[in-house]
């Protein structure tokens, strides 16, 4: 059956075509950087799938049952009791989103000078991770490091990479162990059941406590009821359960795959990491009953869990990501393989590769595509992962990419054909795109706010 929208659509929000001349004004009022440009000056926005989901009608209602209380919520007991029935954990705190419980968990189990391995870094994580005196160590398996390796479970952490770091290093000095389901920089690449069993049972010999970042779970739930031997027939549901029983408690972004536009929580198994969160929750956020969020979010977000593991629902939602990778691979189009779960990711080392990593390849190809079409994405290279907090070089990531994020419920096919026409025509006009230098470089998190410009004599701008 073709990949049918489970789902009608009630309200709609009108789009704008801009010009290419309106588009080039925009483009250097922004520095070349995407993140910086203006919504409205955007025709397709697939900068990230983060808090851009369309919200159902059952959310929408769920909004007017917010209960607004300073104190003891209502609606953050609903919130509880849709993280214990799908996610399995006793305890949750909420927080105003993922980066939030982000930075409680690196407070509450980092001393300063330990480690903090993890399947692949992600930027708020690994910053918070950072702040609090760890040291990040990549342990994903080497297959996640190359755009064209296959693998149907390239988010898995290699075991002898962990063990080798806990035999050289003790394991009193791992503050905890970070698996990401799925693995964003890698391209939303899952992680099997199979894996996080094997990575729970090393850390618990160990006495290592072990997190996830849940961000994308149903995503990963999907991959392993498609991909890995013995679940075809289970449902999405269960398989995310078996995985969140591997961990001692997770961060989650809600603004993912719990389809609301806002919110987060840290969630655990034990009293005393929840009575430490609760602590450090009231500086930070807010009451440990709402965190950071209204309590018409937590509603909307309670509900949003229980629609993230419809079968129905995450069956289209990753179909459509593998829609456009299908059409650009058709087009013979460099792409990160196999398609994950939340976007298609170009290989900008294999769509330019007469440019060197200091020209800032994938920054310099998600703005010549927003140039062509108004369609906006985001680079997932070196601009992105930044410094060594401890050398000051630049960290230089094998993978130079731009994501193609594709948001929950809110495109059509039809918007995606467009955008894969757009990077096509770059594709066939790729000779002529030059690279970018950096002019204003941020401490932190610097793809957010960095400014570019066209390298003198480069083509393409
Ligand atoms: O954006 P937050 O603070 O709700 O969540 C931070 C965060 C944590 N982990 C992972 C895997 C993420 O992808 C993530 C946020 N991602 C963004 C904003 C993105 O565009 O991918």
């Amino acid at each position: 059956m073709i990949n049918v929208e489970p789902y009608r659509i009630k309200v709609v929000e009108p789009l704008r075509v801009s010009t290419r001349a309106q588009r080039q004004v925009a483009l250097e009022a922004a520095g070349y950087n995407t993140f910086l440009l203006r919504s409205e000056d955007v025709f397709i926005d697939l900068l990230t799938d983060s808090g851009t989901s369309a919200m159902s009608s059952d959310q929408w209602a769920a909004m007017m049952r917010g209960d607004e209380a300073y104190a003891g919520s209502r609606s953050f007991f609903a919130l509880e009791e849709a993280v214990r029935d799908v996610y399995g954990f006793p305890y949750v705190v909420p927080t105003h989103q993922g980066r939030g419980a982000e930075h409680l968990l690196s407070k509450i189990l980092i001393k300063p000078g330990q480690y903090t391995p993890g399947n692949m870094y992600f930027t708020t994580t690994r910053a918070h991770q950072e702040l609090a005196g760890a040291t990040f160590v990549d342990v994903i398996g080497d297959a996640a490091h190359d755009a064209t390796a296959p693998g149907d479970f390239k988010g898995d952490v290699d075991l002898a990479k962990l063990e080798k770091l806990i035999a050289d290093v003790g394991p009193s000095q791992i503050a905890y162990v970070n698996v990401a389901v799925t693995v964003n920089m890698a391209g939303g690449q899952p992680v099997s059941l199979a894996n996080l069993r094997a990575v729970s049972q090393l850390c618990h010999r160990h006495g290592i406590l072990l997190w996830s970042d849940a961000t994308r779970c149903a995503e990963n739930a999907y991959f392993v009821q498609q991909r890995e031997p013995g679940y075809a027939d289970v449902p999405v549901a269960e398989i995310l359960r078996q995985m969140m029983d591997c961990f001692d408690g997770c961060t989650m972004s809600g603004k993912k795959d719990n389809l609301v536009n806002i919110g987060g929580f840290l969630a655990m198994r034990d009293e005393t990491i929840l009575q430490h969160a609760r602590e450090l929750v009231v500086l930070y956020e807010g009451m440990p009953s709402y965190g950071g969020m209204a309590g018409r979010d937590m509603e909307a977000m309670a509900t949003g869990i229980r629609e993230m593991v419809d079968d129905d629902y995450i069956g289209h939602r990753v179909g459509q990501v593998a829609y456009l990778g299908g059409l650009l691979l058709e087009a013979g189009v460099p792409i990160a393989q196999p398609v994950g779960g939340h976007g298609v990711f170009l290989d900008a080392r294999r769509f330019l590769p007469h440019l060197t990593q200091d020209a800032y390849p994938a920054q310099s190809l998600a703005a010549q595509l927003y140039l062509d079409s108004g369609v906006r994405a985001m680079e997932r290279g070196i601009v992105s992962a930044g410094r060594d907090p401890r050398t000051g070089r630049n960290h230089t990531p094998h993978l130079e990419l731009v994501r193609l994020t594709v948001p929950r419920r809110v495109y059509t096919d039809r918007h995606l054909e467009v955008v894969a026409e757009s990077v096509i025509r770059l594709w066939d006009a790729r000779a002529g795109i030059g690279g970018l230098e950096m002019t204003y470089e941020p401490a932190t998190l610097r793809f957010f706010t960095a400014r570019f410009r066209p390298l003198a004599g480069a083509g393409g701008h």
